[in-house]
Parts: C-alpha cells; sequence; structure tokens
C-alpha cells in the first residue's frame, strides 16, 4: 500500500451489490477491461469476495464484486451472503444492481432492508438496459425513486458498455480524496491461482445442466514451467458431490471433460499470456458445501473478511 496521499487524488471501495444474475461480474469485467471475475447466466456464479483495481491519473477505484445476496439454504449460501454483507458497511460508495427486465421483486426489498442500518451512499444502477425499449425507462426510474433516496439512478448495460463511462464519472464525485492503494499495473487482489480455478469452474458451469453448478469446486493441484519449453503445466481437480454428478463432468468417454478443459485452457493462456498445458482430474467429495473444514481447503476463507 502507498501512504502518501497527493493532493487531489481521489480514491475509495466500491461495493456492487444484488440479486444473483443481474451482472455484478460483468460489469466488473467490463471496467477493469479484463476478465477476472467469472460470469454465468446461472444465479450464484460469484463465491467469494473479488476485488477488480481501475486506476485512472487522478483516481483509484476499487470494485468489490460480491455474491449475489439471496437467502441461504446451506453453509456456503450463508458464508455467500455474510461476504455480501459485511462489504457494505466499510466501503466509500454502495452499487446496488438490478435487472431493468425484472425489476423490483421480493429479493431487492430483501436488499432495502439491509440499507435501513448504514450510512453508505447508494447508487442504484440499473443493468441490462439492452433487453428494452428506451421509453420504458423513464417511468422505471420515476418508480425506483420512491423505493429508497438513491444519490443517483443510473441505468447500464454492463454488456454492451452504455452509459458505464457516465457511472464512472459520476462514481468519482462521490469519492474522497485519498491514496492510491494499490499499484497502477494491479487489476485484481487475487493470485492467478484463485482466477484459474475460476476460469476452469466457469466452462463446467457452461456446459452442464441445472443440477451441476453449485455442487462443484475447483482446486489447482500444480502450477509450474516446463523444463526448457515455454509452456506452463496446470493440473486441477473438479470436485463433485456425487458419483453420478462425475459421470456429468466426464461425459461420454471424456468429451464432457476434454471440452470443459480445452476452453478454459484458452482463457487461461490469455491469464498467463503463455501456452498451456492443461490436465483436469475429477473426484467426489460427499457433501463439502456443509463441512467448513473442506470449504476452507476449497479457498472459502471466512476469517478474510
Ligand atoms: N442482455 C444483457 N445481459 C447481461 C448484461 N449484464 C450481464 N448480463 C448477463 O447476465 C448473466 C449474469 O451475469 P453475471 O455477471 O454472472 O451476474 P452476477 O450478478 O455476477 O451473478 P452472481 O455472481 O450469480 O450473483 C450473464 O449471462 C451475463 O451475460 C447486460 O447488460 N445485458
Ligand atoms: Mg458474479
Amino acid at each position: 500500500m502507498l501512504s502518501n496521499v497527493d493532493k487531489g487524488y481521489k480514491s475509495g471501495f466500491i461495493s456492487i451489490i444484488g440479486r444473483p444474475n443481474v451482472g455484478k461480474s460483468t460489469f466488473l469485467n467490463r471496467v477493469i477491461g479484463q476478465k477476472i471475475a467469472i460470469m454465468s447466466d446461472k444465479p450464484q456464479t460469484t463465491r467469494n469476495k473479488i476485488q477488480g483495481v481501475l486506476t485512472l491519473d487522478d483516481t483509484q477505484m476499487v470494485f468489490i464484486d460480491t455474491p449475489g445476496i439471496h437467502k441461504p439454504k446451506h453453509k456456503l449460501g450463508d458464508f455467500m451472503m455474510k461476504v455480501a454483507q459485511n462489504t457494505l458497511k466499510e466501503v466509500d460508495l454502495i452499487l446496488f444492481m438490478v435487472n431493468a427486465e425484472e425489476g423490483f421483486g421480493r429479493g431487492e426489498e430483501f436488499i432495502l432492508e439491509k440499507f435501513q442500518t448504514i450510512n453508505t451512499p447508494i447508487f442504484l444502477v440499473i443493468n441490462k438496459i439492452d433487453q428494452m425499449h428506451p421509453d420504458e425507462l423513464l417511468p422505471l426510474i420515476e418508480s425506483y425513486k420512491e423505493k429508497y433516496s438513491f444519490k443517483e439512478i443510473i441505468p447500464i448495460s454492463a454488456l454492451e458498455g452504455n452509459n458505464v463511462e457516465r457511472l464512472l464519472e459520476q462514481i468519482k464525485a462521490y469519492l474522497p480524496e485519498g491514496p492510491q492503494y494499490y499499484p497502477a499495473d494491479q487489476v485484481t487482489d487475487h493470485p492467478e491461482r484463485f482466477i484459474i480455478t475460476e476460469l476452469i469452474r466457469e466452462k463446467a458451469l457452461h456446459l452442464t445442466r441445472e443440477e451441476i453448478p453449485h455442487s462443484l469446486a475447483v482446486v489447482l493441484d500444480k502450477m509450474e514451467r516446463q523444463k526448457g519449453k515455454d509452456i506452463i503445466h496446470v493440473m486441477a481437480t473438479v470436485i463433485v458431490e456425487r458419483d453420478s454428478q462425475k459421470g456429468i463432468i466426464i461425459g461420454k468417454q471424456g468429451s464432457m471433460l476434454k471440452e470443459i478443459g480445452k476452453r478454459a485452457r484458452v482463457d487461461i493462456e490469455n491469464l498467463l499470456g503463455s501456452k498451456v498445458f492443461l490436465e483436469l482430474w475429477v473426484k467426489v467429495q460427499k457433501d463439502w458445501r456443509n463441512k467448513m473444514s473442506q470449504l476452507r481447503d476449497f479457498g472459502f476463507n471466512e476469517d478474510e473478511y
């Protein structure tokens, strides 16, 4: 961390919260200009808190992507909720993201209740406006004004980039003077090892159907440059809860695992800027989501939050 504060330099922490699947991680990746958080059309994709750092000439914004807020059903769900809620208190600004198509539902009301006890300024970000007619937007914004006294209400498309620059301008206006927390070339607080396992999990999420997503964890076993070659050997294990799920992940004659590996390798090569040899294994570990010790092994470390 750098401690000297330049006069006029602004910085701050900005938490992105909202129901699962509204586009929080998509927004983070767009702002950072690099894929640091995985995205999928399945709810509850993000499991850990992920920081993305945007450094401009006179401002540094540290965005915190959080797991979607929902009512927890198991230990992993509890953990994800805690992470999302704890970030609210300490940040300089909260971006409350909603899906323009779906509007305010019970999920949003549930989150609004949590806002009653905090003083942090909140922007309402209406995402996915590419999915609606422009005429529908104004009435939508008006209806949200009655829900809560948001500091700003800003419609965007995280996917296509509409209005994202304007949102960044508004964020800057609300940030206090402060130090540059991270070096200018650092885009995330998470190590490459973590992002690699997430990229593998993302491909598995994309390629499998409903029953699989939440039963999945990925552990990195090994990452080393091969002697005398310009290639990095990555070995990882996909953990599932049941034998039947193992079968699905492996697929007919290994075809599914092969496809997951093929797609993940492309992203990992982009991340590392090197050729990659990716070796994937699958293992059954019954009921891992309810066992705290295993959650820790898989990188869900409660003490960090
Ligand atoms: N049409 C459209 N789709 C979007 C937009 N932003 C995100 N999406 C899609 O919405 C889905 C969910 O996106 P994510 O970024 O994973 O959502 P999230 O809020 O991080 O979800 P969780 O991590 O599960 O809480 C993906 O399929 C995205 O492609 C947008 O602006 N327009
Ligand atoms: Mg996410």
